[in-house]
């Protein structure tokens, strides 16, 4: 097993942004080594916008590969941190290390929820096969995906034997994270069997395992039946898939059902992540999307930085109708070389 320690979630330091290793080599080699004060101060980076880390970004990427993956997300207060809690104890428990990036889109770092997940997830303090950090954003939204992307192709370039990522499933940028994701663990609450259907028309799509969690509540078993009814539509709709998401019940204040989701998640690893054209198909719609996520940032940037007065000389014509935005975007791209 791998020689990391643990950091709980911790407010980055300010001066934690400029301590970056200006040898990108010897950082790579740290990271790889699983030096986990290293990573932190990489996260924090990536975090910040640092420039400058793409070259070691690079290089984790090409070196990673070997964590697996899981995505954890699911409506406010459906369990996430306590359910992950209960697998981290249940991976180590068969002898495998376990990273975790909790993903914050509104607390600003020294945010409520950044100490409330040390406190959820605070039961494995000590264990040095356990890593968990929180990642926020100060409100750009739009670059926290790519953020947590590169988090976790640090974190997967790291001796972890598990990766887990936690969003808030409610929106866009959350649903993005969970495509970084190898596997996807989708937890409900138990509900009104008409709120299943109304509410998560399309969850099917994202989800590769489904959890009711809170299941002492009275209408688990129904949520659950509701869930199996629209995974069986679903999959008649897409027959080539070679897995159909399983549901599995869950009380994660007492641990009840975990065993049985870690079982799962092994299953749907095998099933989903193998050499068949199936898996291959699933493992290009990830980096698809992962080299459209950076060429979207990156021409955004561009043109819309307060730098970008260098638009302007291409913008005089529109404004004098010799040019229209159609074809000034058709030369920019055309020129754009990088
Ligand atoms: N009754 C019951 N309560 C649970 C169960 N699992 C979690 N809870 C409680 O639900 C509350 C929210 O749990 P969290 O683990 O913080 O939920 P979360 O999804 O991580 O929440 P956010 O990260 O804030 O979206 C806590 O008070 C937990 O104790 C369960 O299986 N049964
Ligand atoms: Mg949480």
């Amino acid at each position: 097993m791998s020689a990391v320690g643990t950091i709980q979630a911790t407010a980055p330091q300010p001066e934690a942004a400029r301590r970056i290793d200006p040898d990108p080599g010897a950082l790579v080699e740290a990271i790889r080594a699983g030096d986990v004060r290293a990573c932190a101060r990489l996260i924090t980076g990536i975090e910040r916008g640092t420039p400058g880390l793409e070259p070691v970004l690079r290089e984790l990427y090409r070196r990673g590969g070997r964590s697996r993956v899981v995505g954890v997300t699911g409506p406010p207060g459906a369990g996430k941190s306590t359910l992950i809690d209960r697998m981290i104890g249940g991976w180590r428990a068969r002898g495998a290390t376990v990273a975790v990036l909790a993903i914050d889109p509104s607390s600003p770092f020294t945010g409520g929820a950044v100490l409330g997940d040390r406190l959820r997830m605070g039961s494995h303090g000590g264990d040095r096969g356990v890593f968990i950090r929180s990642m926020a954003s100060r409100g750009q939204l739009g670059g926290l995906a790519r953020a947590a992307g590169d988090a976790l192709t640090v974190l997967d370039a790291m001796p972890w034997d598990v990766v887990i990522v936690e969003t808030v499933g409610v929106g866009q940028n959350e649903t993005d994270i969970m495509r970084h994701a190898s596997v996807v663990v989708l937890l409900q609450t138990p509900m009104g069997g008409d709120d299943v259907q109304a509410s998560k028309a399309g969850i099917t799509e994202i989800g590769d395992i489904f959890v009711v969690n809170k299941s002492d509540h009275p209408d688990a078993a129904r949520t659950a039946r509701h869930l199996q009814e629209m995974i069986a539509l679903s999959h008649r709709l897409h027959l080539e898939r070679p897995w159909v998401p399983p549901v599995v019940k869950t009380r994660a204040t007492e641990g009840e059902g975990v065993g049985e989701l870690i079982d799962r998640i092994g299953e749907c690893f095998q099933a989903l992540e193998g050499g068949s054209s199936f898996a291959r198909e699933r493992r290009l719609a990830r980096v698809r999307h992962r080299v459209g996520e950076i060429l979207r940032e990156q021409f955004e940037k561009r043109v819309s930085d307060d730098g970008s007065r260098w638009l302007d000389a291409l913008l005089d014509p529109i404004l004098r109708r010799e040019n229209d935005p159609h074809t000034v975007a058709d030369q920019l791209f055309a020129r754009m070389k990088h």
